[in-house]
């Protein structure tokens, strides 16, 4: 069995879910979905990241202490993943007694390496980012993610003497060609590390709000050193090594395109340093844009992901965040692309075909599901759309695996269309259409099922099989023929009513 572990980034607490950080934690959904039915031992991690001057400052503002302002966004992130039907094996809150112990182990054995010295750090600051800047890398003055004003910091800092990694990096990366993705992204990491590396600050003394520096209780971790080691907490980093090897390091990271220089940078460096190898993969998106901006709480364009459910569903969103943009540049989130993404792939396809289906069998097969033909035109179409389906969920790109699975959606209608079941006579002919339209239902549930799990189990049940698509296993679930026949099948609401538009 293969094991595949997955992590989005650990989000910020002082901030509410929306449906940028929804993007990448239904994205790492659905892939793990779909490598569970292939009958991986998955593991999804998400969680919330918990320390720093950020979150330590969001919350003052609100008269609130960190921890309890902590405590209250985990849950709301908790509660925003339950709703979109995220099925996530842990969800890591940086503040857990667990997490303090692998970072003291981590630390103290990057320590032992000889790679943490004691300096001064003075220089520009991003409160946004919780990030250093140099003052050639600010834009006009302001931090260049944010566009806003920087601090600027002095203090007595414990360094990372990230310097002595440049070579390392690069060797790792030219033996690692498959290590991150885009090629875009690869490149600019390379030649980020080409132009030489600073070491970096990875402790506070002006701040409490963080994990100890293990030897010197004075600071505090800088919240990005820590963070990142949450991947490793997860899987048992300091607590239980056997599991932690069955793990590591076949990690996939998503992220968005702005933390790449903590994962690609500085991240390999840290965990060469305390002797662990590197992420074997990291896999980098754009932004979903709003108005052509990036969603942030300091724009106040931000979108809340039950405000879309409302209007469309889980599965309405769930879809139409895996559909619409491909995986890797950045993509514009639109109210109208919306809509019009839901009628034409949800109401007038998957939902149509159903419905369709339904009152055909209703009317002309006395409401049970006939078996399909062997040797019917639409095996081969399913056979394609499994393989095209398989393919792209492989390679981390659920837009084309859902175009992939939506082909056989509107073949099987267009197969209706020529036939016109509804205009003839029952009897066999209309049977061995009726049943090959169930059995490309019936796989299209299959294939369906990591992006919109709930409509999948639904149309699975109108159909009137056992069980869920979710516990079948590909590719045999998806082999044309496992229709038996003989069921009821039930014609009910429609799954997906049209909208407005
Ligand atoms: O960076 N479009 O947390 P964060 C697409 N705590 N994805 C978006 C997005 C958008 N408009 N906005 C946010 C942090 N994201 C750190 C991470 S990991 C050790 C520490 C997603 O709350 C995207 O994945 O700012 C991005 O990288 C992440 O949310 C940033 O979340």
């Amino acid at each position: 069995m293969s094991r595949f572990y997955v992590t989005t980034p650990i989000y910020y607490v002082n901030d509410a879910p929306h449906i940028g950080t929804a993007y990448t934690t239904l994205i790492g959904d659905a892939v793990c979905r779909w490598h569970r039915l292939l009958g991986d031992d998955v593991f999804y991690l998400t969680g919330t990241d918990e320390h720093g001057l950020k979150v330590q400052q969001s919350a003052e503002a609100l008269g609130l202490d960190p921890r309890t302002m902590a405590d209250r966004t985990s849950e709301r992130f908790k509660q925003a993943w339950r709703q979109l039907d995220i099925a996530n094996d842990d969800f890591i809150r940086t503040t857990e007694p667990r997490h303090y112990r692998a970072v003291a182990k981590m630390l103290t054995a990057i320590r032992d390496h000889g790679d943490i010295e004691l300096g001064t750090y003075e220089g520009p600051y991003c409160i946004a980012c919780e990030a250093y800047y140099t003052e050639a890398e600010l834009i006009d003055g302001n931090c260049p993610i944010h566009l806003r004003p920087v601090e600027q910091l002095k203090e007595e800092n414990y360094f990372f003497l990230l310097s002595r990694y440049q070579q390392p990096l690069l060797d790792w990366y030219e033996a690692h060609p498959d290590a991150l993705q885009p090629e875009g992204k690869r490149r600019e990491v390379i030649s980020f590390i080409r132009q030489g590396l600073r070491d970096i600050s990875i402790s506070r003394t002006s701040l409490t709000w963080g994990v100890p520096i293990p030897w010197d209780e004075r600071h505090v971790t800088y919240v990005w050193f820590e963070a990142l080691m949450n991947y490793l907490t997860a899987i048992g980093y300091g607590d239980d090594h056997d599991r932690f090897v069955q793990w590591w390091p076949a990690v996939h990271h998503l992220m968005g395109k702005e933390i790449i220089r903590f994962h690609c940078v500085w991240w390999p460096a840290m965990l060469m340093s305390a002797g662990i190898e590197p992420p074997a993969h990291v896999l980098v998106h754009g932004w979903l844009l709003v108005g052509g901006e990036k969603m942030s709480k300091t724009r106040a364009n931000q979108i809340a992901p039950a405000d879309l459910v409302a209007d469309f569903g889980v599965d309405g969103l769930r879809y139409y965040m895996l559909r619409d943009n491909a995986f890797g540049p950045d993509g514009d989130f639109s109210y109208e692309g919306m809509v019009a993404r839901y009628n034409a792939d949800l109401a007038n396809n998957l939902g149509n075909l159903l419905s369709r289906v339904a009152t055909v069998v209703g009317s002309k097969c006395g409401g049970v599901g006939p078996a399909p033909q062997h040797d019917s035109p639409l095996a081969t179409v399913a056979a394609d759309a499994y393989d095209a389906t398989a393919a792209a969920w492989a390679r981390f790109a659920p837009n084309d695996a859902l175009d992939a699975t939506w082909r056989l959606i509107r073949e099987t209608n267009a197969y209706l269309e020529t036939n016109e079941p509804w205009k003839a006579e029952p009897g066999p002919g209309v049977d061995a259409v009726m049943g090959d339209a169930l059995e490309a239902l019936r796989i299209v549930a299959v294939l369906a099922s990591p992006a919109v799990p709930a409509a999948c189990s639904e149309v699975w049940r109108r159909i009137g099989l056992p069980g869920s698509p979710a516990d079948q296993r590909v590719p045999e679930a998806a082999t044309w023929g496992g229709y038996p026949g003989d069921l009821p099948v039930e014609k009910g609401a429609p799954l997906f009513p049209r909208k407005a538009g």
